[in-house]
């Protein structure tokens, strides 16, 4: 049992507003920010970037959760380390939290070392499923000891902060989506198991994948990753939103779960309060403890318990934890409609070479959509001899129509929708074009994409 009773609703005393988005009115209504877009119907344009704020996530409530993982090592031998009682006792225990809040969990199966090990996979419902922000957290700790701050303490922020969506009701823009690893310590093999099985269309819908490894350090330092400056950025407004000055983590890059997701391709970042790196004396003026010592002395030793844990970092951790989720997930959808077009005639050559026409996309974030738009306005006698692509900044190309013997109209004027939600969409897009059989001819009058 607990020993704290959980509290229920979030302090509302320090909320954070979402670094990301941009002023839009709220209204304020029992307790929670409505979107004024949805609070009556205004004529809005466009949809609009909506604030809300992260809640304080309770710390009281991370400890009581880790009260319980100390507990379950202490009932299995000592430890929460893979293939061993404590692992999957710990996994029941956060599964169980949230199935009751309303998760739709998922314990994937995998074998290491000839043991079984569980991922568990938590998905908030709703929120646009192209858009997946995952946060996760490895749940096994080392055979040595219970794995308190090594990573009961990333497994306790990220359910709490889990939790806390559902208290909030959040309905946010983007899929949330929750991660606890099993075999971290052996290589993170539990998150190389996950990315591995996930097909590439599904790795391409997550926008980020934030992890926390380590956020309870007794003699703390604040380190963030620096992988993806969005994501980097994002941590950085949490932590410059409470004056507390942050580093760049240098000491683990490949070193936890998020590796197997950069590897592929995907956004990463995350936070990491420190291990068995000795804490400098100018971090120790800015951070406070104590200079010459380890961030954490008891990382990977048996003495990593419930007392190996700096609150006011587990606190820190929690809330930035939050802050992100609420930052990345209720960012407003990219603005749809952005038109770029190419209106200069291209001469296409009678049975001869391709041609091409270029549009430069710029300003546009991440990648383009899975529903890209190519409206096309070929002018030609017969348009059977035309096969038209569209090709990607970086050289792929999406067949638009193929030639065909028996097409005898004239003119290509259409809208194609191509899935281009694997190409970065800043960059020279060309239309492609080649007339591949003699007499009719024609040229390109205007084409144009639709972010
Ligand atoms: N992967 C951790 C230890 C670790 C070392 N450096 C970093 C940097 C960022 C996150 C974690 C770490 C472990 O589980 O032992
Ligand atoms: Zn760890
Ligand atoms: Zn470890
Ligand atoms: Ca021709």
């Amino acid at each position: 049992m607990s020993q704290h009773a959980e509290q229920r609703a979030p302090r509302r005393s320090r909320l954070h507003r979402s670094a990301l988005a941009t002023v839009a009115a709220v209204t304020l209504t029992a307790g929670f920010l409505v979107p004024a877009a949805l609070a009556q119907a205004a004529p809005a344009p466009a949809p609009v970037a909506v604030p809300l704020a992260a809640p304080d996530i309770p710390v009281a409530n991370v400890k009581a959760h880790i009260a319980q993982l100390q507990s379950i090592a202490t009932a299995n031998g000592g430890n929460r380390a893979h293939g061993r009682p404590g692992f999957k006792a710990s996994l029941d225990y956060v599964k169980g939290k949230l199935d009751a809040a309303g998760f739709t969990t998922t314990v994937q199966t995998f074998t290491s070392s000839g043991a079984t090990g569980y991922n568990l996979i938590a998905d908030w419902p709703g929120g646009d499923t192209n858009h997946v922000v995952f946060t996760g957290a490895h749940l096994d700790s080392v055979t040595a000891g219970p794995g308190i701050n090594d990573n009961g303490s990333g497994t306790a922020g990220v359910l709490e902060a889990a939790l806390a969506v559902s208290r909030a009701g959040l309905q946010p823009t983007k899929h949330l989506r929750f991660g606890w690893w099993g075999a971290e310590e052996l290589g993170m093999i539990g998150s190389k198991y996950y990315v591995n099985n996930l097909p590439t269309a599904e790795r391409a819908k997550i926008d980020a994948y934030m992890n926390f490894d380590m956020i309870g350090s007794p003699n703390p330092g604040y380190f963030v990753y620096d992988d993806d400056s969005k994501l980097e950025g994002v941590l950085k407004s949490y932590f410059a939103s409470v004056n507390v000055p942050t580093e760049i983590e240098t000491n683990g890059d490949g070193r936890s779960d998020h590796a197997p997701f950069k590897n592929v391709g995907i956004k990463v970042g995350g936070l990491y309060t420190g291990g068995d790196e000795t804490k400098t004396a100018a971090q120790a003026a800015k951070w406070g403890g104590t200079s010459g010592r380890a961030f954490d002395a008891c990382y990977h030793a048996s003495c990593d318990t419930s007392a190996n844990i700096n609150d006011t970092a587990l606190d820190r951790g929690s809330d930035s934890i939050a802050y992100a989720v609420w930052a990345l997930g209720t960012e407003a959808p990219p603005q749809p409609g952005t038109v770029f077009e190419n209106t200069a005639d291209v001469q296409i050559p009678d049975n001869g070479a391709a041609v091409t026409s270029s549009v430069t996309v710029s300003g546009v974030t991440g990648n383009a959509p899975a529903a890209l738009k190519v409206s096309v306005d070929i002018r030609h006698t017969y348009r059977g001899d035309l096969v038209i692509d569209l090709v990607a900044p970086d050289g792929s190309a999406y067949r638009l129509k193929n030639s065909s013997t028996n097409d005898s109209a004239d003119n290509v004027i259409a809208d194609y929708t191509v899935n281009a939600s694997s190409e970065v969409a800043n960059g020279v897009w060309k239309l492609k074009v080649q007339d591949i059989a003699a007499q009719d001819t024609g040229y390109i009058n205007s084409w144009k994409l639709t972010f």
